[in-house]
């Protein structure tokens, strides 16, 4: 094992390395439409391919059960910190391996196995851990939820009063996957307060939004926000868990160690520390600005093309697609756009099938292209090329798909990523 420190993945792992090889050739010639991706910086893949991914540690700084953590104290300090002054909060815990167990972590902090939860429908735009039928969270907790307005698209808040009063959630949850408008957080508030509840918001998609000063924050509102570090905040896969106050400090630190976590990943941490350092400095305001920019852009090209958007409209990264009146499914024309080099995901729209294979929906979003400097003509351009592949959907006809995928690919070459 004499080159054990020293033999890369391309000689020691050929099958792995062409793997990577072959993803990131993938990123670099498609342009990326999923809403929770983004693209990370060279900094952060510094930190996420180091070798304090070695390190092993349970607990929090200052207070760990393994000797040798010093370092990693260092970078843990500098991501709570960091996120404080970023989202103007006195309570984060950095620990969360994903937003879904930042999630459970509250669920462990506040509630009980049986207890009422109140939480956006999932065909609206909530989150499986939310208290979805198939999640953990639907099968502990009595989980009822709310919608979205049949014709406007948007959150029905006086359904959210009405059932909240019927139902006396313990938990009132909003947020989610694939809700493309502001949410009244003030509101939330008051439905929470009537009731007793406390309101937890999931702000995994528009975090970046809200770092960048480009959307509202749920923080001056919310008991407890969770995120995670990913979509819009271009960081490492992970959660945070974020409190105006300290007064769930206590419960939220043992619930996630040793509650629902173990040893932290270090490495994640690390670049956790690194992407929250980021979006301090100017230009990712800059960045979350052009985000809204470019989603409002598409949302209208699209919009001017016929094409029925959940909602009219976007306040976010995420633009929603309905094609119910148009036959399509999300997977058709998630193929489609495949095979022009843009990649997208289905999704349901409000109301929709329970069945995958049947929703009426794909979900766009912004963030990932907004990094790579696509800017609202190049998404004037981008809408005009989904608008086709769609029509080419409807017809199954083929004509001009290939000058579509190379209009892409030039986009793509124009704006490398990774050079
Ligand atoms: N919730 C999934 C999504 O929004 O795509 C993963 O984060």
């Amino acid at each position: 094992m004499s080159d054990f420190f020293t033999r890369s993945v391309d000689v020691g792992d050929p099958l792995v390395s062409d793997a990577l090889d072959r993803e990131l050739q993938r990123q670099q010639n498609q342009i990326e439409l999923i809403a929770s991706e983004n693209i990370v910086s060279r900094a952060v893949l510094d930190a996420l391919g180091h070798p304090i991914t070695n390190k092993t540690l349970e607990g929090y700084p200052g207070n760990r059960f393994h000797g040798g953590g010093e370092f990693v104290d260092l970078v843990e300090q500098a991501a709570i910190d960091r996120a404080r002054e970023l989202f103007g909060c006195d309570y984060v815990n950095a620990q969360p391996h994903s937003g879904t167990q930042a999630n459970q972590a509250v669920f462990f902090a506040t509630v009980k196995p049986g207890d009422p939860i109140l939480s956006l429908d999932l065909a609206a735009g909530g989150h499986l851990s939310h208290g979805a039928a198939p999640n953990q969270s639907g099968r502990w907790f009595d989980a009822h939820h709310y919608g979205v307005d049949r014709d406007s698209g948007l959150i029905d808040y006086d359904e959210v009063e009405r059932i909240a009063a019927e139902v006396r959630p313990a938990l009132l949850i909003t947020g989610g996957s694939a809700y493309p408008r502001v949410i009244d957080f003030a509101r939330m508030r008051r439905i929470a307060d009537a009731v007793g509840a406390l309101l937890l918001v999931d702000m995994a998609h528009f975090a970046g939004l809200v770092a960048a000063g480009a959307h509202p924050s749920p923080l001056p509102h919310a008991d407890i926000v969770t995120c995670t570090t990913t979509k819009t905040m271009r960081g490492p896969r992970g959660g945070l868990i974020l409190s105006r106050d300290m007064a769930w400090a206590k419960q939220l630190q043992s619930a996630i160690f040793p509650g629902v976590q173990g040893s932290l990943h270090s490495q994640i941490i690390a670049a956790k520390a690194v992407c929250l350092g980021e979006a301090l400095q100017d230009d990712f305001k800059a960045y979350g600005k052009q985000v809204i920019e470019n989603a409002r852009r598409l949302a209208q090209v699209l919009s001017d093309q016929g094409i029925t958007l959940v909602s009219g409209g976007t306040d976010t990264h995420i633009v929603l697609l309905d094609f119910s009146s148009m036959g399509l499914t999300g997977q058709q024309v998630q193929d489609s756009l495949a095979r022009i080099n843009l990649t997208s995901n289905k999704n349901p729209i409000p109301f929709d099938s329970t069945r995958p294979s049947e929703w009426a929906g794909l979900r766009l979003g912004v963030a990932a292209a907004t990094t790579r400097g696509l800017g609202s003509e190049d998404f004037e351009l981008l809408g005009q090329i989904i608008a086709r592949a769609i029509a080419r959907c409807a017809t199954a006809a083929d004509d001009g798909a290939e000058a579509d995928r190379q209009q892409v690919l030039k986009l793509c070459q124009r704006f490398p990523i990774y050079p």
